[in-house]
């Protein structure tokens, strides 16, 4: 230690302001012996120093909370702070140029679905769809705004919050008691949109009055399963308490409630919803089936027997066939009879109903068939178009590996059906000029079905040997999307986004008007006035901007370990275990 440390180690510290020990008059006092002034001017200078202290420790805290807060706002989404089990999406890394390529698609997207709200909020909010062309609305739905409701769940997803809570406001104060005077409410339609719709914006906003307000709408729609079998009538009365009487109830009517009615038990801890769906699954598996898996259109709500031959994954069948999948995803895969029940139908599906074109063969087709008149019918709907999104999922639940090559090829297909016609949108069905068993597949079963030659339009050949029929629309249908999506998720090729990106490009030219986006005649013709329908059914808003939104979006943004989507694309949180990949 030198000299001048030493000096100063010895020196007196005390830089602390000398308190004066004495009075005023200058008598010394012994210390401990304080006049009462100066105690007090002692203590009120220790308190001085306290208060300084605090105060500077509050305006600290207080300060930085206030970032804090800032900065939370600034870079994290709403449910952070309103909903933090929400998932949030996970930030992308914008270096990479295809995350910097997603995230300017995904804002497009976006864009587009901001367009269609603001349209149907300055022309048709709270009606059940705006008209696009002619800025009118229709209640053609009963009346409850199932535009608004459809939509709620893809305002939160792309986290347009503004817009999700004009539609909450509204739709808390409806009543689904009431329906458009005179009119009857179509059961499965308003259980895929308006009782999913409502579910999932209160998963996902935990806001109480959605789930009450879903309640209502199950509770509404229930007399439906009042029958002598439990199988449902297709349309209820509700303004009178009661289901419309009928003779028989279509395969998709009946056996796509499933989903909702059971997510709306376990939300309540109420069983008697699931128990009615659950009830018509076991009809419809016990009943008597013209090919085992296959399960004809038309059931006799009164006999629970199939009434027809006509088996289909298009109209009228579809998501009958992925509810059985999608249940057993929704149940941990803990369900063993919607496995089986999905493999035996994809298993015959394969046997009896695909087929690949004679004129191209990379053209892989899903038909429908008719049993009765033997007949299979080289027909490709775009309903039919959701199939390859779901063999993909089942390959990926149920580890079936040849499921996911069958749906690349079929996502080629419905493809082709937007890219190789005049505007780059998909027609409604297509027919492959098919009649001969060349195109037969290695799973196929050679039978005694005869192909139908089916009837074109005039001058519809698209390409090599299919053509299109009578209807030429694209109604704005999100099952090409649908699958284009989840054959990213699962393959992880880049392809599927060019894919969806082409189809989301030619909706915006073709089918964008200045209120919203509208269906569109014939897919073949370029003369765009004359061929804009005036019409947007909610599905656009519910399926096919989410779909591509998703498509754009990181793979555990809405996961599919997670959710399980509803058939109108409402994603359901998986609540019984958790689907494994
Ligand atoms: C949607 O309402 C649902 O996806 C339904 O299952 C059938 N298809 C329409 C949209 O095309």
């Amino acid at each position: 230690m030198d000299k001048d440390a030493e000096a100063n180690r010895h020196s007196p510290v005390s830089p602390e302001p000398t308190i004066p020990l004495g009075d005023q008059d200058g008598l010394p006092l012994l210390r401990g012996e304080q006049t009462l002034k100066g105690r007090l001017r002692t203590s009120w200078y220790r308190m001085d120093r306290i208060a300084r202290l605090t105060t500077s420790l509050v305006v600290l805290i207080l300060g930085g909370a206030l970032v804090a807060r800032v900065l939370i706002e600034l870079f994290c989404p709403y449910d952070y702070w309103h909903n933090p089990q929400v998932t949030i999406p996970p930030k992308i890394d914008d270096d990479n140029h295809t995350a910097h390529t997603d995230k300017e698609r995904r804002n497009a997207v976006r864009d587009a679905m901001r367009h269609a709200w603001s349209g149907y909020h300055k022309y048709a909010f709270g009606h059940d769809e705006l008209l696009p062309v002619s800025n009118k609305s229709n209640d053609k739905w009963g009346g409850w705004g199932v535009t608004l409701i459809d939509a709620l769940d893809t305002l939160y997803i792309m986290e347009l919050y503004d817009e999700f809570n004009q539609g909450v406001t509204h739709v808390v104060d409806v009543d689904f008691s009431k329906a458009t005077p005179g009119y009857t409410t179509p059961f499965f339609e308003m259980v895929i949109r308006s009782l999913a719709g409502l579910l999932t914006a209160y998963e996902m906003s935990l806001d109480k009055r959605l789930l009450a307000k879903a309640q209502q709408v199950g509770d509404v729609l229930m007399p439906a399963f009042s029958t002598s079998t439990g199988l449902p009538y297709p349309r209820v009365d509700v303004n009178a308490g009661v289901a419309v009487r009928a003779s028989t109830v279509c395969l998709a009517e009946a056996g796509t409630v499933q989903l909702e009615y059971w997510k709306l038990s376990d939300l309540t801890g109420n069983p008697i919803y699931h128990q009615a769906a659950q009830r018509v699954v076991d009809i419809l598996d016990h009943a008597e089936k013209p090919y085992k898996g296959l399960y004809p259109i038309w059931v006799d709500i009164a006999t629970g027997k199939f009434s027809s031959g006509q088996i289909t994954f298009g109209a009228q069948g579809d998501s009958w066939y992925e509810y059985m999948l999608k249940q057993y995803i929704y149940s941990g895969r803990t369900h063993d009879q919607y496995r089986r029940m999905y493999e035996e139908s994809i298993d015959s599906m394969k046997q009896k109903m695909v087929k690949r074109s004679v004129f191209d063969d990379q053209m892989y087709y899903v038909g429908d068939l008719d049993f009765t008149a033997k007949k299979f019918s080289p027909k490709f709907q775009h309903l039919t178009c959701f199939v390859p999104g779901m063999l993909a999922l089942g390959s990926k639940t149920l580890n079936r590996p040849d499921d996911l090559e069958l749906a690349k090829q079929l996502t080629y297909t419905c493809f082709q059906m937007y890219n190789q016609t005049a505007t780059g949108l998909g027609p409604e069905y297509v027919l492959f000029r098919d009649s001969s068993d060349k195109g037969l597949l290695p799973t196929n079963h050679k039978d005694d079905f005869d192909i139908e030659d089916l009837p074109a339009a005039d001058s519809g050949e698209i390409s090599k040997g299919y053509y299109l029929g009578y209807d030429r629309g694209y109604l704005l249908r999100p099952e090409t999307a649908e699958s284009i999506m989840i054959l990213y998720r699962i393959t992880g090729d880049v392809m599927y986004k060019e894919w969806g990106w082409q189809i989301f490009q030619a909706i915006e030219k073709w089918t964008k008007t200045p209120a919203g986006f509208s269906a569109y005649r014939d897919v073949m013709s370029t003369k765009r006035d004359s061929q804009l329908t005036d019409s947007m059914e909610s599905f656009f808003l519910a399926e096919t901007l989410k779909y591509l939104y998703l498509l754009f979006s990181p793979a555990d943004y809405f996961s599919l370990d997670e959710y399980v989507f509803n058939t109108e694309a409402h994603p359901f949180k998986i609540q019984r275990g958790h689907a494994q990949t």
